[in-house]
């Protein structure tokens, strides 16, 4: 291939240099060329080839057992000076990770091929996208990334000679978990990632990229980078309103991206766009509203719990051209999952880790083993969601009404409630939190914050990023209005008082409402929060005194929330904004009444 870009071409040769792959191969974005890779892959085992008659084009792949996740104590932001990577960040300077990294690379693509991935987040040409080329040694990463991002040829035609583009290196190399590093140095644009070969390490668009390098850029250029799904709400005038919403991970972000109307709602005639499920890229138009794209082109999501109930578009989506990665394999190349719509794979299933396996077995211990891993996943293009939003493909995204936050809280917060302005909006953001519940490891009930849940992919000094909010705000003259939502409040007896899912719209309507000048409210010391029946609750019975329970602000319990937030703030440091310790001092002052 010729391609007029010195830049890429040396630093290609000088990454050849130490890598010493036996060929290099550049991805076209071809079918003919991805049916090429799927071929040498299978015939390799890297991956396995479905029930082409139940699942076509879809692909089974088994990581490494100890490769199984993100991990954040291997990833570094590695700049020139600490401080810049700030409190929240594991840092290197940058030679060191260089250094020691080069050594893992060294000779590691011996006996293999290296690709090379030219892709772009975000459309094609687009002023919102950026463009990243990733070297890798794994079709698993090429046959992702082809799904994930938009790759080839026009990507370079694109790019043309600039040198404006990311560098992204990833070598499997011995998979060795003591030598893995996931390596960011934004001030060179560039990542590396060694020994690994899980997505979320390896697919280098997605959290290096389009997060982590993508935020340093943003704050750089006076945009917004975010942990966001985007999703448009039409209403019955045919009218669409866009929310972008951030939630920590396990909050169900991909669920209501692809949210289904309640029947109540769905016979007036509303619908959901999805527009994106986990990043948004947020730029100030000069109509003085932010408008979002989602930089990439498929979905990447968690599998197990993912059923016919919790999203029906889910399972639509990934019947067809789908890599499902660490499920079950069942004896008729299907694929299957706990919570999933079958009970079981059958007979002669194996597990994530390719043991035979039936549900109900039991470890040495008695405890239950599982078929899937739960981080396993799904690779889906983008399009085959029912709801996709033609506008995926607008090169100027959507413009946002809102901004919805929420955690996972068993009591405290809200069903939803509404900042008062914008920086107690970021104020919101900034001490969003959840709670641990029994599933996972650690204290019940203890609270973790999450910062816009971006605390493990910010690639910058989080009270800085915290002040680029606060900017952002004050240049917007149309601003999204900010909510706080909390699908999760429990009872006394530690049941869920809101029933969740298509439900949820009920709520995102009245926040649009509410950014549209309408929808009636209560001033409370926390916000504004929907008056009993401001909610359309067409179809859905409820009684009122829940109604009541899930709106309710306990003075007593927020004091001791401001105690909780003011320690995070202190923890990240003396450059905390000036204005978010004045809405803290505000909040104190309004629940002393
Ligand atoms: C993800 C995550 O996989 O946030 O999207 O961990
Ligand atoms: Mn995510």
């Amino acid at each position: 291939m010729i391609v007029n870009n010195d830049t890429l071409r040396n630093w290609i040769e000088e990454m050849a240099a130490l890598c010493l792959p036996d060929e290099i191969v550049w991805i076209d974005g071809s079918d003919a060329q991805r049916d090429a890779l799927r071929a040498e892959a299978c015939a390799t085992g890297e991956i396995i080839e479905l029930n082409q008659e139940k699942l076509p084009g879809c692909y089974y792949h088994r990581t490494h057992p100890l490769d199984v996740a993100r991990v954040e104590d291997k990833t570094f932001i590695c700049t020139r000076r600490e401080s810049d990577a700030g409190p929240t960040n594991n840092w290197k300077p940058p030679e060191e990770a260089y250094t020691e990294a080069a050594n893992f690379f060294r000779g590691s693509m011996r006996g293999r091929k290296m690709y090379v991935i030219p892709f772009s987040m975000g459309p094609v040409g687009s002023p919102f996208s950026k463009i990243g080329v990733e070297l890798s040694d794994s079709i698993y990463v090429v046959l992702n990334m082809l799904i994930m991002t938009r790759v080839g040829t026009d990507v370079l035609n694109a790019l043309g000679p600039s040198p404006d583009f990311t560098k992204c290196l990833h070598a499997k190399a011995k998979l060795d978990p003591e030598k893995r590093r996931i390596l960011h140095f934004p001030e060179d644009n560039t990542i590396w990632s060694v020994n690994s070969g899980y997505g979320g390490n390896v697919l280098l668009g997605k959290k290096c990229l389009a997060l982590r390098i993508a935020s340093y850029l943003a704050r750089q250029e006076g945009w917004m980078a975010e942990h966001m799904l985007i999703l448009g709400v039409e209403q019955p005038n045919g009218h669409v309103e866009y929310v972008a919403a951030a939630f920590p991970s396990a909050c169900g972000k991909t669920n209501l991206a692809m949210l289904i109307p309640p029947e109540g709602l769905r016979s007036k005639g509303y619908r959901i766009w999805t527009m994106g499920d986990d990043i948004a890229w947020i730029r100030l138009d000069t109509d003085g509203r932010l408008w979002a794209i989602n930089p990439e082109a498929g979905f990447f999501g968690v599998v197990p719990g993912t059923n016919s109930r919790s999203n029906p578009s889910a399972i639509e989506t990934i019947k067809k051209n789908t890599i499902y990665t660490n499920v079950v394999l069942a004896k008729d190349r299907t694929v299957w999952w706990e919570e999933g719509d079958t009970d079981s794979p059958g007979e002669g299933a194996t597990d994530w880790l390719g043991r035979p396996w039936h549900p109900g077995m039991k470890d040495e211990k008695g405890k239950e083993i599982l078929g899937a891993h739960p981080n396993s996943r799904f690779t889906a293009p983008f399009r085959q969601c029912p709801s996709a939003s033609f506008r995926l493909e607008h090169h100027h995204g959507v413009p946002i009404a809102a901004f919805i936050f929420g955690g996972r809280r068993n009591t405290l917060a809200p069903l939803i409630y509404e900042a008062t302005s914008w920086n107690h909006g970021v104020f919101v953001g900034a001490s969003m939190a959840s709670e641990r519940t029994a599933a996972q490891y650690g204290k019940q009930g203890e609270v973790r914050r999450d910062p816009f849940a971006m605390l493990p992919f910010c690639g910058y000094h989080v009270a800085d990023y915290l002040k680029h909010w606060i900017n952002m705000g004050r240049r917007a003259k149309r601003p999204p209005k900010i909510f706080h939502v909390n699908w999760f409040r429990r009872d006394k007896d530690g049941n869920f008082l809101w029933p969740g899912y298509g439900e949820n719209l009920r709520v995102l309507e009245w926040a649009l409402m509410r950014a549209r000048g309408e929808g009636k409210a209560v001033e409370t010391p926390i916000g504004f929060i929907p008056t009993p029946d401001a909610l359309d609750m067409t179809g859905l019975d409820l009684n009122e005194s829940v109604m009541e329970e899930l709106l309710a602000v306990d003075n007593a319990e927020w004091k001791a929330e401001t105690d909780s937030i003011e320690k995070f703030f202190d923890s990240l440091g003396p450059h905390v904004p000036w204005e978010l310790r004045n809405e803290l001092e505000a909040l104190r002052r309004r629940l002393d009444g």
